[in-house]
């Protein structure tokens, strides 16, 4: 059953948070959206704004608020921190955001929310974690975008090759939202044929394959080189995450997941296929990867557990 009335907290109204805020307007998704920013102005004037969709959308309550409103809200999204510029990891803006997430996730979890939150600020995989260890909510009700946007990357990049629909490619980018994430092309399909066999049907070889993936693992810095910020399709997933938890879809998404076990791995909040539901994670779907795959997946986790290690002490 999904509730009548849904209410999402945006905490961040920057690129990111105010796209993903227009994404949900338009699809008509929660009766109410808050919107929380330490730049006052700026979640006035984007909530007058986005209150004029709703004459040609659906009514919703879109007001600029406090974390206290979060107390009755069903979803917080975390889009608040310092972006990426020109040259800089992901993982350069660990200790900024870590900081700016711990004075974000108390007061949430101190107003008596009782949602799931979902993460979207930078470096994804361990702010979703320590957004986790911050609230000491259940793992299934912390959910960061992981690889949800680098996916939808890859599969855009393959469709365009093969002339295809990207919704018809069920392919995957596992791993850290970074550097070390990887394409699991062993397992992918179309149409239940292994996507490296179509792929060789229609003259792409290997290493056109290898191409793809470096150029979806790159594309971020293309972007923020020519416009200085990504945000479309980062807001977009959110917003399709946002669906499958408020419609309780059960919808098989790549998302950051908590895992314990799969792949060899705890303790961790990686890049995975998960079931989206409105209990939040309600599991994980463990690619079984190749010999090589497990290596790249392995790599990444110990890359990001470095970081939590250190950063998160
Ligand atoms: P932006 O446009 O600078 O917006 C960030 C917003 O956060 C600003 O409006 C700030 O005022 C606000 N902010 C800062 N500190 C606080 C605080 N303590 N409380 C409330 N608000 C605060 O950045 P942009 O929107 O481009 O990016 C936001 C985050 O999303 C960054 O960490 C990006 O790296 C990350 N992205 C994540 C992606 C993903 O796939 N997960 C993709 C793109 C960007």
């Amino acid at each position: 059953m999904t509730k009548s009335h849904q209410k999402v907290v945006l905490v961040g109204d920057g690129a990111v948070g105010s796209a993903y805020a227009f994404a949900l307007m338009q699809q008509g998704l929660a009766e109410e959206l808050v919107v929380v920013d330490v730049i006052k102005e700026r979640t006035r004037g984007d909530a007058l704004d986005l209150e004029d969709a709703q004459a040609f959308t659906a009514p919703k309550k879109v007001y600029s608020g406090e974390y206290s409103d979060a107390k009755d809200a069903d979803l917080v999204v975390i889009t608040a921190g310092a972006p990426q510029k020109p040259g800089e990891t992901r993982l350069d803006l660990v200790d900024k955001n870590l900081k700016i997430l711990s004075s974000i996730v108390k007061p949430i979890v101190d107003s008596g929310f009782n949602g799931i939150f979902l993460v979207a600020a930078n470096p994804v995989d361990i702010l979703t974690y320590a957004t986790w260890k911050f609230s000491g909510f259940p793992k299934n009700r912390v959910i960061g975008s992981g690889t949800s946007l680098d996916t939808s990357r890859l599969r855009v990049a393959i469709g365009k090759k093969l002339n295809l629909d990207p919704r018809s490619i069920d392919a995957y980018i596992l791993g850290e939202h970074g550097d070390t994430e990887f394409a699991a092309y062993d397992e992918a399909t179309i149409g239940s044929k292994p996507l490296r066999q179509v792929a060789k049907e229609n003259g792409i070889t290997d290493a056109d394959l290898d191409e793809i993936e470096d150029q979806t693992m790159h594309k971020a810095y293309e972007i923020i080189n020519s416009k200085g910020a990504t945000y479309y399709g980062v807001a977009t997933s959110l917003m399709r995450i946002t669906k499958a938890i408020f419609h309780d879809e059960n919808a098989i998404l790549p998302v950051g997941a908590a895992l314990d076990g799969e792949y060899g791995l705890d303790d961790i909040f990686i890049g995975t296929p998960g079931i989206i539901n409105a209990s939040g994670l309600a599991g994980v779907i463990e690619v079984p990867l190749s010999e090589a795959e497990q290596a790249k997946m392995k790599a990444s986790a110990e890359t990001l557990k470095k970081v939590t290690k250190d950063g998160l002490a």
